[in-house]
């Protein structure tokens, strides 16, 4: 499993000690052409992103590399996102004419209205060629996304429907795989390697919390904190429950993070000789339970015409009916 950093040349930090990523031009430009290499190959483009930051895990200049072939955004992971930010961002993206769906390819929910909608855009092209005199053929379509994403477990789960039947087909540059969906298209058999927007501090906060930049990268405490932060301001209730914060009456949680991570590491048992709180063990857990859904289901990245969402589903999550389950 790749992660940004290897995809990327150097990972810097921002004055506050976040992770940034750093890209050379020439590098850029090589990765570009291996794309577009690719890009020729196909009819339709499915562009992977994960469900809870659609933003940050987008690669901003795709638009301009593909030019007018048809796209599909697929908002992979949607068991791990806020249900009713995905369906916003789905509803966003079809009101600028481009098509999405939600998936979890895991799971592999979603998977057949991905499979309808790829084939009815990649058909657009086959029937011009048709049209044209040419032979039919089955659409053609390839996977493009950031490492980590879920590229591998897109193609297995779509592969899987058909017991991988993969074929070398003769006549197409350097014989690419292709395996056939049933129902619906020819997909290249090697995902895409996208890189992410690199230039907003936001950006890399959001992949670290989501763990597409990986921990060992970087320093993880300003990562840690703030996302402590994000979710004492908007989802206290789901960290009082989560790690049972009883508060005396009136009382609330911690202003300061590093206070709100050592109550959270005493409740936990994170504790050394004196009493004193081990922070990596805290910082570990929070970040391994937030990736894994255990605190809340969380989009980061919200649509841009829908910035009163996050605030709805806080109230949502405020209600306490959901928290048990998550035990
Ligand atoms: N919860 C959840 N996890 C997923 C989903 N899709 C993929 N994953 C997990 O995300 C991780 C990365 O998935 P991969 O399929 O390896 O992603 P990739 O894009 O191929 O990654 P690289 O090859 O490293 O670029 C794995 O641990 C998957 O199990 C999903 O829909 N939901
Ligand atoms: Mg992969």
């Amino acid at each position: 499993m790749a992660d940004i950093k290897e995809a990327a040349d150097a990972l810097s930090v921002t004055s506050e000690g976040l992770p940034t990523i750093v890209w050379y031009p020439g590098h850029m430009a090589k990765a570009k052409r291996l794309i577009s290499d690719n890009l020729k190959l196909v009819d339709v483009v499915i562009e992977l992103v994960d469900a809870r930051i659609p933003v940050a895990s987008a690669n901003p200049m795709l638009k301009e590399l593909i030019g007018r072939k048809p796209r599909l955004i697929v908002l992979n992971k949607m068991d791990l996102a806020s249900p009713a930010i995905t369906k916003a961002w789905v509803s966003y993206y079809r009101s600028q004419d481009i098509a999405a769906v939600a998936v979890d390819a895991a799971q592999g929910r979603g998977i057949k209205e991905l499979v309808k909608l790829t084939a009815k855009l990649a058909a657009g092209k086959t029937n011009r060629l048709e049209n044209k005199g040419a032979k039919a053929r089955a659409p053609r379509a390839m996977v493009l996304g950031i490492p980590n994403v879920g590229k591998s477990s897109l193609i297995n789960r779509l592969a899987g429907k058909v017991k991988a039947k993969a074929e070398n087909r003769p006549g197409v540059t350097r014989a690419k795989q292709w395996i056939h969906i049933e129902g619906g298209f020819d997909l290249l058999d090697m995902p895409g390697i996208l890189w992410p927007k690199f230039d907003d501090p936001m950006v890399g906060l959001h992949l670290s919390y989501t763990g597409a930049i990986s921990d060992e990268a970087i320093d993880t405490e300003p990562v840690v904190l703030r996302l402590i932060g994000w979710l004492r301001e908007n989802f206290s209730r789901d960290l009082i429950n989560r790690y049972k914060l009883e508060l005396g009456g009136g009382e609330s949680l911690p202003e300061d993070n590093v206070e709100l991570l050592e109550l959270i590491g005493r409740k936990r048992g994170h504790l050394e000789k004196g009493g004193i709180v081990n922070h990596d063990k805290t910082k570990k857990l929070l970040l391994k339970e937030f990736r894994a859904g255990l605190i809340g289901k969380y989009t980061l990245d919200l649509p841009p015409d829908k910035p009163e969402v996050q605030e709805t589903e806080a109230e949502n999550n405020g209600t306490g009916s959901k928290e048990d389950s998550r035990d």
